[in-house]
């Protein structure tokens, strides 16, 4: 089954009462009815976030044989590690919307599905792998915890899993900040310059401002999302801000001010121009994130030559047994 099945005119009454179960904040399981277009918007989405897990393995793997400890080493393995391990579970999981994993991997490989814009800057010190773990794998808890309430069963239950180790790798990456905050000049300028850099493309990880976001009215309608691009992108800053203050550590928007009305960080204007840039494929490291993805599909052709052989054995024997 392909993502791009033809229209078909759905049954007014079926309709109907997918949307009584959604309104009723009832949970969509894989064999239920459903109108086709929710069943692709959660492809779409579903898959972009799993390509992004596999992607976002690559700028924080790039450090793990220049960690600076053995400890930092171990915890910073298990994260990557952790990040395919989500991957899988979400392709898993947008397999039972009936599309077929090599699919999507394929989409990713030819450069025609998305993923996090985050994922395509360079990581240039260790301090970047403490700012990624604080302010990305921060701001896809954020994101994530509203999406465990997503009202797809597969989708919600695999948040779950997820943000409990995004949660340590939140925690490890804090941690390697807070350290370095407190550490020589030169380590406290190196974190600074971090933070400096990753700030801005961070919050462009909650996607395009409300106005411009053409998925949402519709996603927010069937609960697959609970809150907006907006929404989240404010309650990021509302949390990361303290938490910058707390390793006095400065954010890179001067004009930025807590609204004592709303309870809100108030900040600075995105560069949407550089977002779109990014997701269009000419960010500083697009082409060497979908390189590296093509070079490790082909060479790992033959791992998965050798899984299909014994799945086909084991089928054989299976077969041979039962007869
Ligand atoms: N980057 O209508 P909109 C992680 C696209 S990985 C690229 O607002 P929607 C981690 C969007 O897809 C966590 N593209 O879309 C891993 C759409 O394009 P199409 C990744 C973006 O779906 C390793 C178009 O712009 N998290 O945590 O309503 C190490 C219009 O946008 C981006 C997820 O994937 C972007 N930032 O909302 C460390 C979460 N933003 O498809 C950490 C799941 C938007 O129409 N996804 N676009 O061509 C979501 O929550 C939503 O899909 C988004 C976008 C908020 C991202």
């Amino acid at each position: 089954m392909t993502q791009t099945r033809t229209a078909v005119a759905e049954d007014p009454a079926k309709v109907a009462a997918f949307e009584a179960r959604i309104a009723a904040g009832e949970s969509i399981e894989p064999k239920d009815w459903m109108p086709e277009k929710y069943r692709r918007q959660l492809v779409r989405m579903m898959s972009q976030h799993a390509h992004s897990e596999i992607v976002g393995m690559l700028p924080e793997g790039n450090w793990i044989t220049r960690a600076p400890s053995l400890r930092r080493k171990i915890s910073l393995i298990a994260k990557v590690q952790d990040e395919a391990g989500h991957g899988l579970y979400i392709y898993c999981g947008a397999e039972t919307l009936g599309v077929d994993r090599s699919e999507l991997v394929g989409q990713l490989l030819d450069g025609t599905a998305k993923y996090s814009s985050i994922f395509n800057y360079p990581t240039l010190s260790w301090a970047d792998i403490g700012v990624i773990g604080w302010f990305v794998d921060g701001a896809a808890i954020v994101n994530q915890t509203i999406l465990a309430k997503a009202s797809y069963g597969p989708y919600a239950r695999a948040m779950i899993r997820v943000c409990k180790e995004e949660n340590f790798h939140k925690r490890q990456g804090y941690e390697i900040v807070a350290v370095l905050a407190n550490g020589t000049p030169a380590q406290k300028a190196m974190v600074q310059d971090a933070v400096d850099r990753w700030w801005w493309p961070s919050l462009m990880m909650f996607g395009p401002s409300d106005t411009d976001s053409p998925n949402t009215a519709e996603l927010i309608r069937w609960k697959v999302k609970r809150k907006t691009n907006d929404e989240l992108r404010q309650r990021f800053v509302n949390l990361t801000v303290p938490q910058a203050m707390a390793v006095n550590l400065t954010l890179p928007d001067p004009g930025m001010r807590h609204d004592a009305e709303t309870e809100n960080w108030e900040f600075g204007a995105i560069d949407w121009d550089e977002f779109n840039q990014v997701i269009r494929g000419n960010g500083p490291c697009n082409k060497e994130r979908l390189d590296a993805r093509r070079k490790a599909h082909d060479e790992g052709a033959w791992v998965r030559e050798a899984a299909s052989a014994y799945a086909g054995k084991q089928r054989a024997s299976q077969a041979a047994e039962a007869a």
